[in-house]
């Protein structure tokens, strides 16, 4: 007790008093290290259990996961091994030569983006990561990175998306790893210079990346540019995307007609992709459509054809499998836990689906049932993020909107205060997609469409009166943006008499947003990570100021002042303990804590409370302010 008084006097652990005694003995330090981490944790939990949740928490299953040793798993070889061996010119060619349906898991990025507000946290993909490169070992690849999860693993789960990357290739070594980048917008909601593109790509490839999925969010070829060269600098695998939307098989629908689909489709091949992405974020590409568009693709180009898609309208497998029958090489779906309406199609059920056919993949479905039960228990903990929707939608071919976005509409909607408005935000959403002369939309230029849906919505505005009603109004930052041409060219050019009337006299630009922008000086980024934040100014962490400078020193004052519990199990991490709960919370590899919540004792004169816990059998407390 008394070594905790001296730890935690506030002239201590200000640096303060003299210390000699302690320089002249280090070991003292890492116990001084340790009892600081021991507090921090106690003070998370206690104010979760004081301002959050009441001590109030669901009882939750304890996920079961095979256990599959290190030494088996890097005897391992599969399609990494090929790209490794190969390059990515061989691997291309090994995907022609399959006759079987390859498959791409995606429910460590875009399931759990788009079911879960990308919220699954590194600790629970790295349990079933080992089993993963076990039962899944004839998966082509897995999407576990990129898209929304790089800011989103900071800014909510205040962990390193860099340390999610090497805890997973370390225990993965044999599937393809692969990444979503939105072009020059990164993974990032706008245009960044260059050279952060560059940059990025590069340290991405470095950390493991294999394959990166380029679009750009209007179809702009010229936004997907740079990422796609320095992808190919790299010697890794280019999927440039065409992002797929409207209907082919109505005629009526001009612009983004099969033809329109076929010839970006050939200068995406031209360029020097490897494999070409159908991106359809929507799930707006219909079963006869995905049979109509493979067909034609497979007669024009000759690279391998790689579909994703998401099961909002319910269509998703029958949409798998006629692109199946019309030879498409390789299909995203998500294990079946983590599959289904905003997400993907299940992956199990279509490896049942073409069993005893020509495009039987020869995954083992015992196994990989194993992982879909895993994730089945994980979820739960996860509800809370979860989007209201409980059955598919067919209103997805009218409204078209990307997966992640439709299951977080309704939230962002309500945080307007306009919940009761959510019918008329998304009529309105189609709406200013006409009035914007039917656009691609997929971030970020689906943000700019529901910014401005809400944004009419709660001002009043129609696509009638405007043009009288907006004349003076300042309209939402992206749509701002995207008239100014930041987020690139929009097919068929923008609509003049909106944009000038969005602009206020401002010129809007005709050439790539990179071409303007200054490079980033990463020399400076690295002095002050180093001179403000302390940090070492590594590549990683240059690269994750540039992208999201706020984002990431709130990140990094964060993980100082609370602590760092990314290893922290996650029903604990979103639901602390109730009451009598004990629980082990790991504080550093090896090192665990057993902590137990005793009670919280009656708010002092100023408002604080006492929160009693028992680790490690000794008894102790933290004072938390209670908010209420
Ligand atoms: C993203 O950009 O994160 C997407 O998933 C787009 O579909
Ligand atoms: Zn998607």
């Amino acid at each position: 007790a008394f070594l905790m008084n001296v730890l935690n006097h506030p002239t201590f652990r200000a640096g303060q008093c003299d210390t000699g005694f302690i320089a002249d003995n280090p070991e003292l330090l890492n116990i001084r290290a340790r009892q600081d981490k021991e507090l921090k944790v106690l003070s998370f939990l206690g104010d979760k259990f004081i301002n959050e949740t009441k001590g109030v928490k669901p009882d939750f299953d304890v996920p079961i996961f095979p256990r599959i040793k290190q030494d088996v798993i890097d005897g391992l070889s599969g399609t990494k091994q090929i790209l490794d061996e190969k390059g990515p010119e061989g691997l291309a060619k090994w995907i022609l030569e399959q006759k079987k349906l390859l498959l791409t898991d995606t429910t460590m990025r875009d399931a759990q983006q788009s079911l879960m507000a990308t919220r699954v946290r590194t600790v629970d993909m790295e349990k079933i990561a080992p089993a993963t490169a076990y039962y899944g070992k004839d998966l082509f690849s897995l999407e576990m990175w990129g898209g929304a999860t790089f800011d989103t693993s900071y800014r909510f789960l205040k962990e390193s998306p860099w340390e999610r990357l090497d805890t997973l290739r370390k225990k993965m070594p044999n599937i393809l790893f692969q990444m979503l980048i939105r072009g020059a917008n990164g993974v990032g909601y706008k245009n960044y210079p260059d050279n952060v593109i560059r940059r990025f790509v590069k340290e991405s490839a470095d950390s493991g990346i294999d394959i990166f999925r380029i679009f750009d969010s209007l179809n702009w070829i010229e936004g997907m540019e740079i990422a796609l060269d320095e992808v190919l600098n790299q010697g890794k695998v280019a999927e440039a995307c065409i992002c797929y939307t409207g209907d082919i098989l109505d005629d009526r629908k001009e612009k983004y007609n099969l033809s329109y689909y076929v010839r970006m489709a050939k200068e995406l091949e031209k360029r020097g992709s490897h494999i070409l992405g159908i991106k359809d974020m929507s799930g707006l590409i219909k079963p006869m459509a995905a049979r109509k568009l493979i067909d034609a693709l497979k007669q024009e180009i000759s690279i391998p054809i790689h579909l994703h898609t998401h099961d909002t309208s319910g269509n998703g497998i029958a949409t798998i499998l006629m692109a199946a029958s019309a030879g498409v090489d390789i299909v995203d779906a998500a294990f079946n836990s983590m599959s289904g309406l905003t997400s993907q199609p299940a992956l199990n059920s279509v490896v049942a689906a073409v069993e005893n056919t020509e495009r039987e993949t020869g995954i083992d479905p015992d196994g990989i049932q194993k992982i879909s039960d895993y994730w089945a228990a994980v979820r739960p903990v996860y509800k809370s993020f979860e989007s209201e929707l409980l059955a598919s939608s067919a209103e997805i071919y009218k409204y078209e909107i990307p997966g992640g976005q439709y299951s977080n509409l309704k939230p962002q909607v309500e945080s307007f205060g306009l919940g009761h408005k959510f019918e008329e935000v998304k009529d309105m959403y189609k709406a200013v997609n006409e009035m914007l002369g039917d656009i691609v939309k997929v971030t970020p230029s689906s943000k700019a469409v529901g910014d401005m849906a809400i944004f009419m919505v709660q001002n009043d505005l129609t696509p009638e009166n405007i043009y009288e009603k907006a004349k003076d109004i300042d309209f939402p930052d992206s749509i701002v943006s995207y008239f100014e041409g930041m987020m690139g060219q929009p097919e068929g050019g923008f609509p003049e008499k909106l944009q000038k009337l969005v602009l206020h006299g401002k010129e809007p630009i005709t050439c790539r947003p990179g071409e303007l922008l200054p490079p980033e000086d990463f020399d400076a980024i690295k002095k002050h990570l180093q001179d403000e934040l302390g940090l070492e100014g590594t590549e990683r962490e240059a690269l994750s100021y540039a992208l999201y400078p706020k984002v990431f020193e709130d990140f990094v004052k964060s993980l100082k002042k609370e602590g760092n519990f990314r290893l922290m199990g996650s029903d604990i991490f979103f639901h602390g303990l109730s009451e009598g709960e004990t629980c082990e919370v790991k504080i550093a590899e090896g090192k665990e804590l057993v902590i137990k919540l005793i009670n919280a004792r009656d708010a002092d004169e100023e408002g604080f409370r006492d929160v009693v816990f028992e680790v490690n059998g000794n008894r102790s407390a933290v004072r938390i302010k209670d908010k209420d």
